[in-house]
């Protein structure tokens, strides 16, 4: 079966306004305006190359529309709702809450057609339409708690596809993998002490939030051992990411035996990204996307959703997108990486002790996690 694709102008559309990369122009204070890093022409040039290769005739495009206010509710606030939405519909725009989330004049509908284009992707996925799929969406969403955006994020797009798959499509066990560079915050906070949704990510330590997703933080409650994070040492590349999918990711994916798997697919860990120091190039994406397309069809019947997340370097994290997608759908394009001479000897390093530690660490923690002949339900 084929592999499903969410994509529209409007998400191009959702205006982060002038700022100097990530904080607000403030020339006053000698910040001068300049674009948003956060800005539509890295998810452009993503599905120009994803249409340019060719890639995009053999997927199936889902229409987006917007969550409704049910499916929000499920995971955020009404009084977050309500905040969002009221700036938005101020003249020129505001801030979703922490100050570097920007929200353009209309960017709550446009997070609400993200939002909805992922469920309606799962639901997809869910009636077999599609085995699996890729939502090339913005504004991001991974940052999102309940009560706040976050990190450039307004609606937690995969909290609000995981509870959907949960309630109305009958998966009651649903992994979130989230292999953004930043730590996925927000999602863990919103499962935390949830153990049918296993949130696993692997992010620079220490890099975004500051003080988030360090290998302590194990879900509470019922929730304990439901939340796994692998804060990788700055510097790591293929070897400690490889190290930490074999170590960690498929072995709690193999005995949590998820119904469904969502992937935050965030391609911000690249060798050139400039909000993160990690090294990582396109064949490590494709690498990772195959391990999991992989994991998924072992588990639960191939069905994987991916949601885009970060990635800030317009002329790689296309490539590193488009290296992903394909192992989602079995087709090898034309177009391979035209900077894989210099991106492959950055990410092919050897795996480092410091890094060894760190996620030998979060390994000891994957036996927590029930296996199915161990679990009442
Ligand atoms: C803070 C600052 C950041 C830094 C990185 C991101 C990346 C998000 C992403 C967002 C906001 C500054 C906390 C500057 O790609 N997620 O996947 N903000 N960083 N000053 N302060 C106090
Ligand atoms: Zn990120």
């Amino acid at each position: 079966m084929p592999t499903g694709y969410v994509h529209h102008p409007h998400y191009l559309w959702h205006d982060t306004g002038t700022s100097a990369g990530l904080i607000p122009a403030a020339p006053l204070a000698g910040v001068a305006p300049g674009a948003h890093i956060e800005s539509p022409d890295t998810t452009r040039r993503i599905h120009e190359l994803v249409h340019a290769c060719g890639l995009l005739r053999d997927l199936v495009p889902i229409e987006p529309r917007q969550a409704t206010m049910v499916e929000l509710l499920r995971v955020h606030t009404g009084a977050y709702v309500q905040h969002l939405q009221e700036q938005s519909d101020l003249r020129g725009g505001g801030d979703a809450g922490d100050g570097f989330s920007p929200v353009g004049r209309g960017s709550a509908e446009i997070a609400r057609l993200a939002a909805g284009g992922l469920v309606d992707l799962v639901t997809a996925v869910a009636e077999g339409d599609v085995t699996n799929g890729y939502a090339l969406l913005r504004p991001p969403g991974h940052h999102a708690t309940a009560d706040t955006g976050m990190g450039f994020c307004l609606i937690n797009n995969i909290a609000v596809a995981a509870r959907h798959a949960q309630e109305e499509l009958g998966f009651a066990r649903v992994a979130v993998v989230d292999v953004d560079v930043h730590h996925g915050n927000g999602t863990q906070a919103i499962f935390y002490t949830d153990p049918s949704v296993l949130t696993i990510s692997l992010h620079q330590a220490g890099c975004f939030p500051p003080d988030s997703g360090g290998v302590e933080e194990n879900g509470a409650g019922d929730g304990l051992g439901y939340a796994l994070n692998v804060p990788l040492p700055p510097g790591s590349g293929q070897a400690a990411y490889l190290h930490a999918m074999h170590q960690v990711v498929l072995p709690a994916l193999d005995r949590f035996t998820p119904d469904l798997i969502l992937v935050a697919a965030g391609f911000d860990g690249n060798a050139w990204d400039p909000l993160a120091r990690q090294m990582l190039c396109a064949d490590s994406y494709r690498q990772i996307g195959r391990l999991l397309v992989d994991a998924a069809d072992r588990l639960c019947h191939g069905r994987l959703v991916a949601a885009h997340e970060g990635g800030y370097n317009p002329w790689y994290v296309p490539h590193c997108a488009l290296a992903f997608l394909e192992e989602l759908a079995g087709i090898t394009t034309p177009v391979t990486d035209p900077y894989a001479a210099i991106a492959e000897p950055y990410a092919s390093g050897p795996l480092l002790p410091h890094q060894r530690e760190a996620i030998d660490e979060a390994a000891y923690l994957v036996d927590r996690i029930a296996t199915a002949t161990n679990t009442a339900a």
